[in-house]
């Protein structure tokens, strides 16, 4: 069995409670930086990127404004396929949220057979300024395939990630927590020690604290 790549150094979860009070998180300033079509045109420096993914329409780009309270940051739509491009935000001078394309959205045959573009393997495999990767699934549905498949790729190549179940407005209490003992239970399929999981709601900031006292403690365990 292996154990989850987010789940064991410095970068997992486990810890952020104890420590919470002594690294609160707050974002004073966000700030649109640019945004990348190929990873040769990410920024340059040394900051660190903490980056959201998931399927079309999942919510990322909305989560990424309830994140540092500024509506309209990122684009949002209720069309899917509406962030094409790896957005970068810079975050008091010092951090990215990085708003990644949605995958699951095919309108050609070809993306159809590549399930999750180059632009995304390239980010999320190779660019190395990727501290941390959040995996957003819907709350309403059961696991879905691809989100299990794209997981399942980021563990086998090691790459630090949480999961993030978003728009858990639409359910009920009772309805939340059987979705997420049903993901908790697929996963442990698979996974000795699962990752980080994150309940959130961008229409009611639900689990933004959470999210953003996780990312406080990555940056303090980096220093
Ligand atoms: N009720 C509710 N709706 C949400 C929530 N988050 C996002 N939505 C809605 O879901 C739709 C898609 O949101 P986006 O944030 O654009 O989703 P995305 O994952 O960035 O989509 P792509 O960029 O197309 O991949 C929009 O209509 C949002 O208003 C939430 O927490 N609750
Ligand atoms: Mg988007």
């Amino acid at each position: 069995m292996r154990r989850s790549p987010g789940s064991d150094d410095d970068r997992s979860g486990a810890d952020v409670a104890k420590v919470s009070y002594l690294c609160p998180m707050q974002i004073s300033r966000a700030e649109f930086k640019c945004s990348s079509a190929r990873l040769e045109q990410v920024p340059d420096d040394t900051l660190p990127d903490f980056a959201f993914i998931g399927r079309s329409n999942v919510g990322k780009s909305s989560l990424i404004n309830a994140l540092t309270g500024r509506n309209g940051l990122a684009k949002v739509s209720g069309t899917p396929g509406k962030t094409r491009l790896v957005n970068h935000f810079l975050i008091d001078g010092s951090w990215y949220l990085v708003d990644l394309p949605g995958y699951g959205y095919a309108r050609t045959s070809k993306q159809q057979r590549n399930e999750f573009s180059r632009l995304i393997l390239d980010y999320v495999l190779r660019c190395e300024r990727m501290h941390f990767l959040f995996v957003l699934v819907d709350s309403r549905l059961e696991p879905q395939a691809i989100d299990l498949r794209f997981i399942r790729l980021m563990g086998q190549e090691g790459v630090p990630f949480g999961i993030v179940f978003t728009k858990s407005d639409k359910l009920s209490r009772a309805q939340l927590e059987r979705s997420v003992a049903r993901y908790r239970a697929a996963l442990a399929e698979e996974w000795e020690e699962l990752p980080p999981i994150f309940v959130t709601s961008s229409l009611r900031a639900t689990g933004c604290d959470a999210i953003r006292e996780f990312i406080g403690t990555c940056l303090s365990n980096r220093r």
